[in-house]
């Protein structure tokens, strides 16, 4: 049996019809990317390369990984930064090929080629995938947290940074000791007011360095906010396989998603932008609408299925929203519990979403792993779930379903599914969040509920809302699968 060639830009004649550009100008790095993961590279990576085919521009992209992992890198590199995307709709699988990718970068190996170009003036963007945890926030404040030991290694060492607030810093310091304009800084993570949130953080950095290059950040430098969204989970073998039987070659490094993308950004690049409508992208004024009912819509219920799931013992999501109760139980917490707290332009059809959203959870191809969503709880439950929780009881409304999912993740951190079965828990706040977990369920919602990084004291101290907490935690006692058959739909 003869190997397969790789993939590699010197095969491109016989990918033609895999190309999103069958012709193609070789771009100049425009874009800086930090956090290389799947995610970016089936979105904004696919969003530019569709730019650059109907409007040109320099704006190819340099990944960079921050956990030294260098074997994604040189993965990569290998193939001369292409990979496939593995599209999988319940009508098939459709494979593209994407060249926007034109180098990959491993930190701390590779800082000083980094640092080379956030300091080229061509680079006009620095987007960011890095996870709730790669912001290093203070959750009371807002501002970067101090206690991170990152930060404290980054204050302390300011040229050799490895945080993210500490990177962005030192390279927005160099521009503005050479003259040249800032890039502007585009958060791509499932945050609430990403744009915003990132600015605190780096200008609060900034500030323990010094007052004046805070000030200077924060006058100078742009941060717009983004609602990204698409379903992208983890490579596995069928992916790699899919690939090599379409494409005919090897690709080590394929990233499968749904057909479904959505991007939606605020407006305001300084120094320019692809040409991101050409995509799809909608462009506008204020993101926050779109980003609070994502958010709250689909990773709030995503969280949910995912911690329910986790103790039923459902894998992956089109399995656990084909429990008809589950269903149903999700569909009415969107319904009744999510929509109205909502505030959205009236060409926005929230109901329309909510089906929308159930329907791509039922793809039966995608086989999103549950386990992979319910990671970083401590990071994800604030903006997704209480959020909204707090919206409702401000508002004097009921959170029985929203109880039973933050509920739900206390239950999961017991690390086994109602049968006993073991899972580890990831988490940066794990060994914490796991130390002391009473069987009582008074008890584990009062412990839970004393964690200050997840739960704001003034939430916390709130009958209307420890109540439903603790029925909550009753009721999954008695197993998961019971609770989400006996929940009223
Ligand atoms: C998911 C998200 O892993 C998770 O926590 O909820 O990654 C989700 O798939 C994306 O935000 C969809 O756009």
């Amino acid at each position: 049996m003869t190997a397969n060639p790789t993939l590699s830009r010197a095969a491109f004649p016989s990918l033609t019809e895999h190309l999103i550009s069958p012709t193609w100008r070789e771009p100049a790095i425009g874009i800086v990317h930090l956090g290389i993961g799947n995610f970016h590279r089936a979105h904004e990576a696919v969003y530019t390369e569709e730019a650059m085919r109907s409007a040109g521009g320099d704006w190819g992209i340099c990944g960079v990984t921050l956990q030294g992992d260098v074997s994604k890198r040189d993965a990569l590199m290998a193939q001369d930064g292409l990979y496939s995307v593995v599209e999988r709709g319940p009508e098939g699988v459709r494979v593209t090929v994407v060249r926007a990718l034109k180098e990959v970068l491993a930190m701390p190996h590779d800082r000083t080629r980094l640092f080379a170009l956030l300091a080229d003036r061509n680079v006009r963007i620095v987007s960011l995938t890095v996870t709730e945890k790669g912001y290093c926030r203070d959750p009371q404040t807002g501002d970067v947290d101090l206690n991170h030991e990152g930060v404290r290694q980054d204050l302390a060492r300011p040229d050799e940074p490895s945080t993210v607030p500490g990177i962005l810093c030192a390279a927005l310091r160099l521009r503005r000791d050479a003259g040249t304009p800032p890039f502007t800084v585009l958060s791509c993570d499932n945050l609430s007011h990403n744009g915003a949130a990132l600015k605190r953080v780096v200008c609060s950095f900034a500030r323990a360095l010094s007052t004046e290059l805070g000030t200077w950040i924060e006058t100078q430098v742009a941060f717009p906010s983004t609602m990204v969204d698409r379903i992208v989970p983890a490579t596995t073998d069928s992916d790699r396989d899919a690939a090599r039987n379409i494409l005919g070659m090897d690709d080590a490094a394929p990233v499968p998603c749904e057909p479904f993308r959505q991007w939606v950004i605020e407006d305001h690049f300084p120094t320019g932008r692809p040409d991101w409508e050409q995509a799809g992208a909608q462009l506008v004024d204020d993101v926050m609408p779109f980003e609070l009912a994502k958010l709250r819509m689909l990773n709030g219920t995503h969280s949910t299925l995912a911690y329910l799931s986790m103790l039923a013992g459902f894998e992956t999501i089109d399995e656990a929203i084909a429990h008809p109760q589950l269903k149903a139980l999700i569909r009415a917490m969107m319904t009744h519990e999510i929509a109205p707290t909502l505030d959205v332009p009236a060409s926005f059809d929230l109901l329309a979403y909510r089906d929308a959203l159930l329907a791509r959870y039922a793809n039966p191809a995608l086989k999103h792993r549950t386990a992979q969503i319910a990671m970083d709880g401590s990071q994800k439950i604030p903006p997704r779930l209480l959020a909204t929780i707090e919206a409702r009881l401000n508002a004097g409304q009921s959170i029985e379903r929203l109880a039973l999912a933050v509920a739900a993740w206390f239950v999961f951190l017991r690390g086994h599914t109602d049968d006993g079965t073991r899972y580890a828990i990831s988490d940066p706040l794990a060994a914490r969040l796991t130390a002391t977990l009473p069987d009582d369920p008074e008890q584990l919602v009062n412990t839970m509920l004393a964690i200050k990084e997840v739960f704001p004291p003034e939430l916390a101290c709130r009958q209307d809302f420890r109540r439903p907490l603790t029925n909550a935690a009753m009721l999954l006692q008695r197993g998961a699968r019971q609770a989400i058959d006996t929940e009223r739909h």
